[in-house]
């Protein structure tokens, strides 16, 4: 996979930083809009540029990568809930070739394909090339300008044949319908197609001043499925853009970096490998990496002190500048205790390992994740201090990697440091799992995108780099180190809420959707990092959500008839309930959108439940019964519990025993009733609709750039597609009056 550049790389001399001195100037973004692993110009067959009756430039490059996948529903070979990374329809982009969509038996399911949002235009199709395993019957291919919309072509396939020729034909979207018979999977998923080459590039070309901060960066290093090379780039392309140096490349269940660690990778991952490092040092970040070998390593014969050295020696040849040794997380697999002998048995290792790398490069970084960890470890085993004391006879240039005072922690402190620097004579490089969501190996569903925070201001200058251990999700990860940036920029002036702010403006660099407006997704990706503000040792939720709902019982509990909180809530879930509609229409980047199929679609169920409670609280409070609201709010929870994601810890189960319980009275307020939706939507036209009689404060939701005038919702569609629309209508009063409609409708743009 070829990532051609469109920026020059110039030296220059570059000021100085507390924790470096950077003297280049790196190019940090390719200014390529989206990784397409065909998009080689090299490559005949997907350089290859076909006349189209537009004007622009067209290529013929696989579509896959840019398109919004949806599949009507997920199967899981073994777990009550598919997991995103395993068994979701984006696996068919994750570049893994052991995952794939899990069709849920039983006929027909239905996946997705819409090139809408990315190109706000019809691709020109050449083939689309399918390959499933399993029992799959049947297959129907739908071709439609707008996904839902009409049909302009189906084909049916009862032999699986699997290329299906096209000779130019337009598609905004693809509807695959699948007959099963049994446990089915959709493994490969290629469209080739031609599309302007505008599509492809985005011609902003970033560059940074060279890191400011060298030994700070991202650690690879949870359980769960490792991270995408894709995302591993345009994670190296944060750094980049944020002037943080490392990224120490150590995924607990890549199996040869740790159970099999004597294993060599194959010549595949070896290129990947190269281009990586080569990708990360262009934009300078060191790329370390990370081996973990004492799970089983034999100290009475040099077989395997031979393997490991053999085996970083390769990674040297292949550029890299740096390697990390890895003991955490060993103790259960041993017979010998963690004390002095262990600690000191580590340090020959990597002393002897740095001074035979020195041989093939004398610059060579060494660094050293301990057994002993954290303050807590110290303490948890018996000869924990004499383990750490050992590893003072580490050479001095090799970095020692602490957690702080516990694996994860909400706080960290200057002070906290002195345990280790005295005991192993050197400031630590913190080992951060503030944001790591691996616990049971990611399959609780944890979204923790809170702000950096709880690290004091003079940490920086305990010790001699941060870097984070993020979330499994790695693009979502994007998010929160972009937050995490802004600290290290400055420490003392950090500030949570501008720092979420800059991240999401960083954030925006992926954007697929070039041709949009970033301003709603930049709204729309705020909202998301508010929805789900948590990290390790907070559930993720909405702060806002929670303090509301509370306030809103106790009014109630209390027999307070203005109920502002019932009018302050609606709004955000309406917006709950149409987020996944507004998101998928973005330019949000494909892989943060594939991480939130799960998550959102739990936070609709969250906002239809919210809605349906505060209409049944209106509903009583006008002295009626409010039973079909009630049963609507308990369908939705319990969808929402089918999700396996962690929203405000159920939160919504609490307001839904709260308005149950209430008895009806006669406070006044009532639900407001709304209008019927004119279905008729074309791209071309503005849409227009007033969705209540009541003059009343409306907002509207799931629509981007939608305005509100006199009641009236005015909205220029930017593509084809299905759309969810909320709008809310609130009149102010003791208690207030409420109304709410969803509603869900296609827009085409009619043929010439
Ligand atoms: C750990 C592991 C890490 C894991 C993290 C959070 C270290 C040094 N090692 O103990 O791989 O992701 O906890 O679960 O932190």
């Amino acid at each position: 996979m070829k990532r051609p550049l469109l920026v020059i790389y110039k030296e220059i001399i570059q000021s100085t930083a507390f924790w470096g001195i950077s003297l280049l100037l790196y190019a940090c973004a390719s200014g390529e809009a989206e990784p397409s692993p065909e998009a080689d110009e090299d490559n005949p067959e997907t350089a290859e540029t076909g006349e189209n009756d537009d004007d622009a430039k067209q290529t013929l490059v696989d579509i896959v990568n840019y398109a919004r996948l949806n599949a009507s529903g997920t199967a899981t070979e073994l777990f009550p809930w598919p997991r995103e990374a395993l068994d979701s329809a984006s696996t068919i982009r994750d570049e893994r070739p052991d995952t794939s969509w899990k069709i849920p038996e039983g006929s027909p399911s239905m996946l997705q394909i819409d090139f809408q949002p990315w190109l706000q235009a019809e691709a020109s199709l050449k083939s689309v090339r399918l390959q499933f395993s399993g029992a799959v019957d049947r297959l129907r291919v739908e071709r439609l300008e707008a996904c839902r919309g009409k049909v302009l072509q189906t084909i049916e396939r009862e032999e699986l044949l699997p290329v299906l020729g096209f000779s130019g034909e337009k598609a905004g979207c693809l509807q695959i319908y699948v007959h099963t018979s049994g446990p089915a999977q959709l493994e490969e998923l290629e469209i080739m197609a031609w599309v302007p080459e505008t599509a492809l590039w985005n011609t902003q070309n970033e560059t940074s001043t060279g890191p400011n901060h060298p030994k700070s960066g991202v650690i690879e290093g949870f359980y769960g499925v490792p991270w995408s090379w894709t995302e591993r780039m345009r994670m190296i392309d944060l750094l980049c853009d944020g002037g943080l140096g490392t990224y120490l490349y150590a995924p607990k269940w890549d199996p040869i970096h740790r159970e099999q660690w004597r294993e060599i990778y194959s010549e595949e991952e070896r290129e990947h490998f190269k281009e990586l490092i080569s990708y990360a040092s262009e934009r300078g970040v060191m790329f370390s990496f990370g081996i973990s070998p004492f799970l089983d390593f034999d100290t009475h014969s040099e077989d395997d002190y031979a393997i490991l050295a053999a085996k970083t020696e390769g990674f040297l040849a292949m550029g890299a500048q740096s390697v990390t040794l890895l003991a955490d997380d060993i103790e259960f697999a041993l017979d010998t205790p963690v004390d002095a002998d262990m600690g000191t048995l580590h340090t020959d290792i990597a002393n002897r390992l740095l001074n035979d790398m020195k041989t093939v490069n004398p610059d060579i970084q060494l660094d050293f994740v301990p057994t002993v960890y954290s303050d807590d470890r110290v303490t948890s085993f018996d000869e924990g201090m004499a383990y750490l004391e050992a590893l003072q006879s580490l050479d001095s240039t090799i970095g020692v990697y602490w957690t702080g005072p516990g694996t994860s922690n909400a706080r960290m402190t200057a002070e906290e440091m002195h345990t280790f620097t005295e005991a192993v004579g050197r400031k630590p490089i913190i080992w951060d799992n503030f944001w790591a969501n691996d616990g049971g190996d990611g399959f609780t569903g944890r979204i923790p995108l809170g702000a950096f925070s709880g690290r004091d201001a003079l940490l920086v200058e305990t010790v001699s780099g941060i870097l984070h251990n993020p979330s499994i999700q790695g693009a979502l990860s994007r998010l929160t180190l972009g937050t995490f940036l802004e600290y290290l920029h400055d420490p003392i002036a950090y500030n949570p809420n501008k720092a979420r702010e800059s991240a999401v403006n960083r954030e925006m660099t992926f954007r697929i959707g070039t041709e949009s407006d970033s301003t709603s997704d930049q709204e729309a990706v705020l909202f998301l990092m508010k929805l789900f503000d948590g990290d390790a040792q907070t559930q993720p939720g909405s702060r806002e959500m929670e303090t509301r709902i509370d306030s809103l019982t106790r009014s109630l509990r209390d027999d307070a008839a203005c109920l502002e909180d019932a009018s302050l809530l609606l709004p955000l879930f309406s917006r709950m309930s149409v987020l996944e509609s507004e998101i998928h229409h973005s330019g949000l980047a494909t892989d943060i959108v594939d991480e939130l199929v799960f998550p959102l679609e739990k936070i609709r169920y969250e906002g239809e439940a919210g809605i349906a409670l505060l209409k049944a609280l209106v509903r009583k409070l006008e002295g009626e019964p409010a039973d079909t609201e009630l049963q609507r709010a308990e369908e939705a929870l319990a969808k929402s519990n089918t999700n396996r994601f962690i929203f405000s810890n159920g939160k919504l189960h609490e307001l839904f025993e709260t308005v149950s319980d209430l008895v009806p009275l006669t406070h006044g307020g009532k639900v407001l009733q709304a209008t019927t939706l004119d279905p008729e939507c074309q791209t071309r036209n503005e849409w227009k609709w007033v969705p209540f009689a009541e003059d009343c404060r409306m907002h509207v939701f799931g629509l981007s750039g939608a305005e509100i005038e006199n009641g009236q919702i005015t909205w220029h569609p930017l593509h084809s597609g299905s759309y969810r629309v909320s709008a809310v209508c609130i009149m102010e009063g003791c208690p207030p009056s409420l109304g709410e409609i969803t509603a869900e409708f296609v827009c085409e743009t009619p043929g010439e």
